[in-house]
């Protein structure tokens, strides 16, 4: 055997060892989204009652960001890297995260809304974010302008103000600004496998407005009802559940 076919089968074998360090496994984190109302699937423009109204819910949507994943030995926080927006269809964010770690994913956490940053992006570079980009414009607005940014939470609708059954009056939940940007924290202590683990959350629109009488508190767009945004936005945590 000539130097020449042992250099080729040195390279060979070391170019398979190479290949099988490639294949480290890892457990993906598939982030699923669902929309309910006390429990029902949500169907936009149906009818439902909450708190004793009847309500009709057109439009619901919300930012995540921010999405981090710890093991015991490893954090990966997504930060300005990937957004989602929730809205009324079901929908799968496959890859959200990836781990190298794969043990138990002991804390997933995210916000609600956009950081800062973000947020106070120029104009230049909203403009410029391309249509698939969930912080690009939007058909139904997910932006005001440029002192207000971003709406974090958008949920439009009517609802029955006079107890004859028939929604006769639109109501507004649009929350924006930093102080709207909610933090949450999961604790799922969940065994990951290798490949895709899919994390469901369920946002239930009955939770959210606990303790709130839609008939009388038809509308925020955060500056002009600050106090109903605020409670709007402390729902959410309970809101916003972990499913699977
Ligand atoms: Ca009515």
């Amino acid at each position: 055997m000539n130097i020449l076919r042992l250099s080729f089968i040195a390279l060979l074998l070391i170019f398979l060892a190479s290949c099988g360090d490639d294949e480290e496994s890892t457990a993906t984190l598939d982030i699923a989204t669902q929309i309910s109302v006390n429990g029902d699937s949500f169907t936009p423009g149906n009818q439902y009652t909450v708190n004793g109204d009847v309500v009709q819910f057109d439009i619901v949507k919300f930012y995540m960001g921010g999405l981090t994943a710890t093991t015991s030995s490893e954090t990966v926080d997504r930060g300005d890297d990937l957004y989602i927006l929730v809205e009324e269809s079901n929908a799968t964010t496959p890859n959200a995260i990836s781990l190298s770690d794969v043990s138990t994913l002991n804390t997933f956490s995210f916000f609600i809304g956009v950081s800062p940053e973000i947020n106070t992006q120029d104009e230049a570079t909203y403009l410029s974010r391309p249509e698939e980009d969930p912080l690009s414009i939007k058909d139904v607005p997910m932006h005001w302008n440029w002192n207000t940014g971003y709406r974090f939470v958008r949920i439009d609708g009517q609802v029955d103000t006079d107890g004859d059954g028939v929604v006769d009056a639109p109501i507004a939940y649009h929350l924006g600004t930093e102080a709207m940007r909610i933090g949450i924290t999961y604790s799922p202590e969940r065994a990951l496998v290798e490949g895709s683990n899919t994390l469901l959350f369920d946002f239930d629109l009955g939770l959210l407005f606990t303790g709130i009488d839609i008939s009388e508190n038809t509308t925020t767009h955060t500056g002009n009802n600050l106090p109903l945004a605020q409670q709007v936005r402390d729902n959410i945590p309970s809101a916003l559940r972990l499913a699977q």
